[in-house]
């Protein structure tokens, strides 16, 4: 057929790329740079969807770019394919879990094939696949060695929809859960947990080592999470208690402020104390218990919320001064930060002084705090207003006179002089609890005696297989569905004969997420997670590309592991992606795209209706990666035609019978220089992430190569030829199928994928230069050689600065100056 047709063209080259494989990693050994450039993982819950489209086809623009410089590019695919959406359509529909998702799996394989990311599809991988998860119970072995995975019992966010316990990380800012929806509550359960807070000072420190390379607002968001707080513990005798009770503070300071203790109404120690308060206490304070269970963290965290605790009938000792201080509980402190007590110093803390106006407990400034007129502040006990800035300390004994700074250094210093207390950190990071009490995901490797011991799965008796779901309720019920599995979980131990039971928790698909990028080096190797010399080769991911709503999670957890892996002492790094890019979302009418709304754009029918390279073109060009794209606003028929002019370019000069192979040093010479600078702009452009002024760039390219060829030059030009192979070239990394085919047409074999991008000439990027002409009053003075894009003002300086313009002047006064860039300044003086 005559003309551009996609679909013939993507019928011709998809069966020639399947046979080449041209994107398996590895496989030139001729001692080329690597690039490992990653997509974030789907996962499969139906087909691809437009935001699928979008991040696969920045990935893939940026994997071809690397490839196209020369570099031996790794860009692997696979799935995360455990997890609730799965168990839930199973719930709902009665179907297998495991046939739900590999027939999804399959669609989205079937959609990719013809969307044609440069995957490497000799290392697919599937989480829920055995062959995998057998690596993440053996990651958890390792790490229960090291002690990195523990179990304990203790009050975990649960979802009441969903019947499961959720990490920290899944509890939305508004107290809700990120899956149902639902209010999330408090459960007190036996869990496991991997002991991510022993890294919390690695992981916020190596931040600073991706700064200018992941997107300010991820680095920032992981720091919030990590929230590192400084300053001390200080521990308090509680009278009749043989320990003392530590409390965190970050100012240790106003430790003589301190007037009363509150202690998390929900923590060991209140019950601890309620159970030998009075009667009437108990009975009070177990109302308070079930009251404060019921809000959420984030309600009790809020400063403007009603005071409200119980008093608790015991009293501490304040270490610095042996005052007798009452031991409240109030739900305004958590017991999962810091120790869960406070030491409450209501003159200096809004929080403590709110609830001491309530409850008419005392009130001690310690630091004379000024305001901005230098004025002392009114006292707190009247004016309701917390003095929580600097000043000078007093009532303070050995504190007093000095300033807030030196005054919290000093504390910490008497405090571990008298051995009671210590300068100390506090984090608002958590362990991780990695246990699910749900089916679709990977049985956790450890075997429980009758005695309630526990031991390991032996390393070679993993994986540890899902059992078949038949016959299992999946329903939720907060108790893992495995357990009923009773020939599953049943295990004789063939030497002792003692009878063990299988774990039947589940593991937290982050797990899975955690180390994926490191299965795709080894993803066919039965021997070992991943081969330690691999991941020398390529890791770690030089370019990862994902969304934002990534920030924390999975990308937190992928820290946390492979500083693991590196302590284990597998590889030899400790950050897991280098640089990243957060692609927007794709929106319609500036609203989400969801199928509640029937808004929905389908990939499936946009990759019929207009082709591969068409959507991709527009996903590029729409504008800034990291922004969202707005489906309303773009012009999918414009992209087509612009590739339709672009493979037209190409057909002219194979039309034309122009050879292919012939030197590029003669031909028009401004389509030379336009060429060439589309050369040298593009790489800079394209590691800059701003593909859609590459696109641009290209159409300009294409516009100013159909005039060269209108203009007289004609297709045979072999500045022609050379512009339409950089086109070729370049346009490949958006629009594969149509370069493919200019490049055919161009003479060369497939694929141009694989054609490494020839250095600009410098020679060509140099400006052109003029020769501009100089007046003093009308009479030609000099000429000087300057670049044909000076400005005014460069004009004007450099014809001033000209000796012989200045001896024409002499010492006349300047009255005009009339510039025309580049051709002529002319200057009129005063007679
Ligand atoms: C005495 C004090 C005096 C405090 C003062 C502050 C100001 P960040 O910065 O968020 O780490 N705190 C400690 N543990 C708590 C808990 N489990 N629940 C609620 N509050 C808790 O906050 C640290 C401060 O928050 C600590 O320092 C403690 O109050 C309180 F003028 O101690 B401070």
């Amino acid at each position: 057929a005559e003309g551009y047709d996609f679909r013939a063209i993507q019928d011709r080259w998809l069966p020639v790329w399947e046979q080449l494989e041209p994107f398996a990693a590895g496989r030139s050994d001729d001692g080329r740079p690597k690039k490992y450039v990653l997509d974030m993982f789907p996962y499969p819950s139906g087909d691809l969807h437009m935001g699928h489209a979008e991040a696969f086809c920045f990935g893939d623009v940026l994997a071809r770019y690397w490839r196209g410089r020369g570099y031996d590019v790794l860009h692997p695919i696979g799935w995360d394919s455990f997890g609730l959406p799965a168990e839930n359509a199973a719930i709902k529909r009665g179907v297998d879990p495991r046939e739900w998702t590999y027939a999804n799996i399959a669609q989205q394989k079937a959609s990719f094939r013809l969307y044609a990311p440069s995957f490497d599809w000799s290392r697919v991988l599937h989480t829920s696949d055995p062959e995998y998860y057998k690596w993440n119970q053996w990651l958890f072995l390792k790490m229960y060695e090291k002690g990195l995975a523990y179990r304990k019992a203790s009050w975990v966010n649960w979802d009441p929809v969903d019947q499961t316990v959720l990490a920290n990380e899944q509890v939305l800012a508004d107290g809700t859960s990120e899956r149902s929806g639902a209010v999330v509550v408090k459960k007190k359960l036996t869990q496991w947990y991997f002991r991510i807070t022993d890294y919390a000072d690695r992981l916020l420190d190596d931040l600073d080592q991706l700064e200018g390379k992941w997107p300010t607002k991820v680095l920032n968001m992981q720091r919030n999470w990590i929230g590192r707080s400084v300053g001390a513990e200080v521990e308090f005798e509680i009278e009749g208690r043989a320990e003392k009770v530590p409390v965190f503070t970050t100012r240790p300071d106003t430790l003589h402020g301190a007037t009363f203790m509150v202690v998390a109404p929900d923590s060991d120690l209140a019950a601890e104390l309620a159970a030998s308060a009075s009667a009437e206490v108990r009975t009070q304070f177990q109302a308070y218990l079930e009251e404060a269970q019921k809000q959420s963290e984030i309600d009790r965290q809020n400063a403007d919320r009603e005071k409200t605790g119980v008093f608790l009938d015991h009293f501490a000792i304040n270490p610095v001064n042996g005052e007798r201080i009452p031991v409240w509980a109030a739900d305004y402190v958590l017991a999962d930060y810091g120790h869960g007590a406070i030491m409450a110093v209501p003159a200096h803390d809004q929080r403590d002084l709110d609830f001491a106006r309530k409850f008419d407990l005392p009130v001690r400034v310690v630091l004379e705090v000024r305001d901005a007129e230098g004025e002392i502040v009114a006292d707190p006990a009247e004016s309701g207003v917390a003095a929580s800035g600097d000043g000078i300390l007093i009532n303070s004994g050995e504190l007093d006179g000095l300033g807030k700074t030196d005054a919290i250094a000093k504390a910490i210093e008497v405090l571990e002089a008298r051995g009671t207390g210590r300068g100390a950190k506090t984090y608002r990071l958590r362990d991780w609890l990695i246990s699910r009490q749900r089916y679709w995901g990977t049985p956790i490797p450890i075997l429980h005696g009758a005695d309630g011991s526990m031991r390991p799965v032996e390393q070679s008796a993993l994986p540890v297989e899902l059992p078949a779901s038949e016959g299992l309720d999946l329903k939720p019920k907060g108790a893992s569905p495995l357990g009923a599995a009773t020939e599953w979980a049943t295990v004789v131990d063939t030497e002792t004969g003692e009878t063990l039971t299988r774990d039947p928790d589940t593991m937290d698909t982050f797990v899975d997420s955690s180390w994926y990028y490191f299965r795709f080096l080894s993803a066919n190797d039965d021997t070992q997670a991943f081969d330690p010399a691999e991941a020398k080769k390529w890791a770690p991911v030089d370019q990862y590309v994902g969304g934002v709503e990534h920030a924390i999670l999975h990308l937190l957890y992928s820290r946390f592991i492979t500083k693991v892996l590196h302590d284990l002492g597998y590889i030899d790094f400790e950050e897991p992606f280098l640089d990243m890019l957060n692609q927007g979302m794709v929106l319609l009418d500036g609203a989400k795209m969801s199928k509640s709304k029937g808004n929905l754009v389908e990939f499936a029918s946009e990759l019929r209706d207009h082709g591969a390279d068409a959507l991709r073109v527009t996903l590029a060009f729409a504008g800034p990666p990291e922004d969202d794209i707005d489906w309303a606003d773009v012009s999918v028929q414009g992209s087509a035609k612009f590739l339709a002019r672009a493979w037209r370019i190409a057909d002219d000069v194979q039309k034309s019978g122009s050879p292919a192979g012939a030197s590029f040093d003669s031909g028009d010479a401004v389509l030379r220089r336009a060429t060439h600078k589309l050369l040298a702009d593009a790489p800079e452009l394209l590691e800059a992430y701003k593909f859609n002024v590459v696109v641009a760039r290209l159409m300009e390219q294409v516009n100013v190569t159909r005039k060269a060829i209108d203009a007289g030059a004609g297709a045979a030009d072999p500045a022609v030829r050379e512009s339409a192979e950089a086109i070729a070239m370049i346009l490949s990394i958006f629009a594969p199928y149509a370069a493919e085919d200019m490049w055919a047409k161009l003479g060369h074999e497939p694929t141009v994928a694989l054609a490494v991008w020839p250095q600009a000439d410098p020679a060509l990027l140099v400006e052109d230069e003029v020769t501009m002409v100089v007046q003093v009053d009308r009479k030609v003075r000099d000429r000087l050689t300057l670049s044909a894009s000076v400005t005014e003002a460069e004009a004007e300086a450099a014809a001033l600065a000209s000796p012989a313009v200045q001896r024409a002047i002499g010492d006349r006064e300047i009255v005009n100056t009339v510039v025309r860039v580049p051709k002529i300044v002319s200057i009129v003086t005063k007679p």
